[in-house]
């Protein structure tokens, strides 16, 4: 066994020039990485020398350093017995946010899943309320996402005998007891401490399928290690520059025993999130410090630039065969826009798309996934009766009541993603507050199937719905409560104060 390194000798490498950090009590030599941090070198540079732990936990899988970082330079485990124990002082704003934890609504009190949200926007740190509720640009297609739900509606049908209700379904084969799958959210851990773990251990007790991120805070296997027997998980793809890289992930995917691959297509790269990249400027004395004396480094990138330049922009349809053959899994598209796309994702043999804008974090203005499904089920029409049972059609963005879900299925979508809502009702309240949407979700859809005059979800037809306005983007739309209390305008830009 190698020796101990002490943390002071840890300490006297705490410059550009030779650079060591801790990480989980392992010292790695990191001067060499520093130009190829994503998240540029500054951030590394103010932990030279230290422990970088509670930094490098939130925004990276634990198995992050030791796979990019070449073995030499795992220098070896730090002498505890050298460790002198900080007793970190709280900052103001941690002791706020302390104080808010213990006076949040309890559990009982959250009634929908806008609640999740406005305790969430209360309780988080700043930086990680800017990435998680930032959209791109002008934020016009994360609104038009929940708008576009609101401009949809029942035509319901009576004396149907509803005493008996049943939502559950199958998503790609798959049992699911609700008609909504988790969508996949980076950095779970910018939320609570245990990450996307509360969705997985949540997910198992309920029947609920997730889908896990590749940029999750928790390693791929800390996930599928935390599910229960026979408890369904899909993947989300991004896919990187190094096939093999994208190629090892897949396959251990699929001998761990995942069930879907949704490769991300609507981001060759990720959109502009402007309360995201404000955020970047800002260091803790409040004042603008944008990664200086570094050469190639954008001043413009937030949380979600700084995590994702691996992404490959080359990915085309030509890519397709190849993910094919190096999977059995079935293969959805999700970010899909268009009949046009659509029909060539089916045309190329894959399981299905989801109609997804990404949560408006990608193109703003684009249309939402709801109002596509409708060109999109019409031209899939033109392949044959649908549903097809070869080909399924999912959609996402902006899914925040049992109505939305039904809406989108009696349209013709198999299921939908619920991404944002998820997250949120674990930021506060961990796993409990996961259930708790879940209960959510399942009492408003008893209540709305009733209504409607549903039993199952096979019956639910599109004659069940009115969407002859959803193209009418000009009109007006009732109020959103969501967004006109919790969500704030965008900022501009500040003058600086003296
Ligand atoms: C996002 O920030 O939207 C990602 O998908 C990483």
């Amino acid at each position: 066994m190698s020796a101990l390194i002490s943390s002071q000798t840890v300490a006297e490498h705490a410059s550009a020039s030779s650079c060591w950090i801790i990480v989980h009590g392992k010292v790695y030599d990191v001067t060499e990485f520093l130009p190829e941090h994503p998240g540029g070198s500054r951030i590394i540079l103010k932990y030279a020398g230290k422990d970088a732990t509670e930094a490098y936990d939130p925004i990276h899988p634990p198995d992050a350093i030791t796979t990019h970082l070449p073995k030499e330079k795992h220098l070896g485990a730090v002498d505890p017995g050298t460790v002198i124990k900080v007793v970190k002082e709280l900052t103001a704003e941690e002791i706020r946010r302390q104080e808010l934890m213990a006076a949040r609504p309890s559990i009982d009190e959250i009634v929908n899943l806008h609640d999740f949200e406005a305790v969430a926007k209360a309780i988080l740190p700043a930086k990680a309320w800017a990435y998680y509720s930032s959209a791109s640009d002008d934020e016009i297609t994360i609104r038009e996402n929940r708008a576009a739900y609101q401009r949809i509606w029942f035509r319901p049908r009576v004396l149907r005998d509803v005493s008996v209700v049943d939502w559950s379904t199958t998503i790609l084969g798959q049992r699911s007891s609700l008609p909504v799958y988790i969508s996949a959210t980076a950095l779970g851990k910018l939320g609570h401490p245990d990450g996307e773990l509360n969705l997985t251990r949540a997910a198992g007790k309920h029947g609920v399928i997730q889908m896990i991120p590749t940029l999750a805070s928790c390693s791929f296997d800390e996930i599928v290690d935390a599910t229960v027997p026979g408890q369904t998980q899909f993947v989300q793809l991004y896919v990187n520059r190094d096939r093999e890289i994208t190629r090892k992930y897949v396959q251990h995917a699929e001998k761990r025993g995942v069930k879907g691959l949704f490769i991300t297509v609507d981001a060759p790269q990720l959109g502009r999130r402007e309360k995201d990249m404000r955020m970047k400027f800002v260091d803790e004395s409040g004042v603008a410090k944008v990664q200086e004396n570094q050469s190639g480094v954008k001043k413009d990138e937030g949380v979600a630039r700084a995590i994702s330049s691996f992404i490959d922009p080359s990915l085309s349809w030509k890519d397709i065969p190849w993910f094919k053959s190096i999977t059995n899994m079935p293969i959805v598209l999700k970010g899909v826009a268009t009949p046009e796309d659509a029909l060539m994702a089916y045309d190329y043999g894959l399981a299905g798309i989801v109609l997804s804008n990404h949560g408006g974090r990608q193109l703003d203005t684009a249309r939402s996934g709801i109002e596509n499904l409708i060109e999109v089920v019409a031209a899939l029409k033109t392949r044959g009766p649908w549903p097809n049972p070869k080909f399924e059609v999912f959609v996402d963005g902006g899914i925040r009541r049992a109505s939305d879900v039904l809406k989108a299925i009696a349209l013709g979508a198999s299921a939908v993603g619920v991404g944002r809502a998820f997250m949120y009702s674990f930021c506060a309240y961990g796993q409990e507050g996961v259930e708790k949407a879940f209960q959510i979700f399942r009492d408003e859809l008893e209540m709305n199937m009733r209504l409607i005059g549903a039993r199952t979800i096979d019956e639910l037809s599109p004659e069940m719905v009115d969407a002859s306005a959803i193209h009418s983007h000009a009109g007006l739309t009732p109020a959103d409560n969501l967004y006109n209390t919790t969500y704030q305008p965008l900022a501009l830009a500040q003058f600086k104060t003296k």
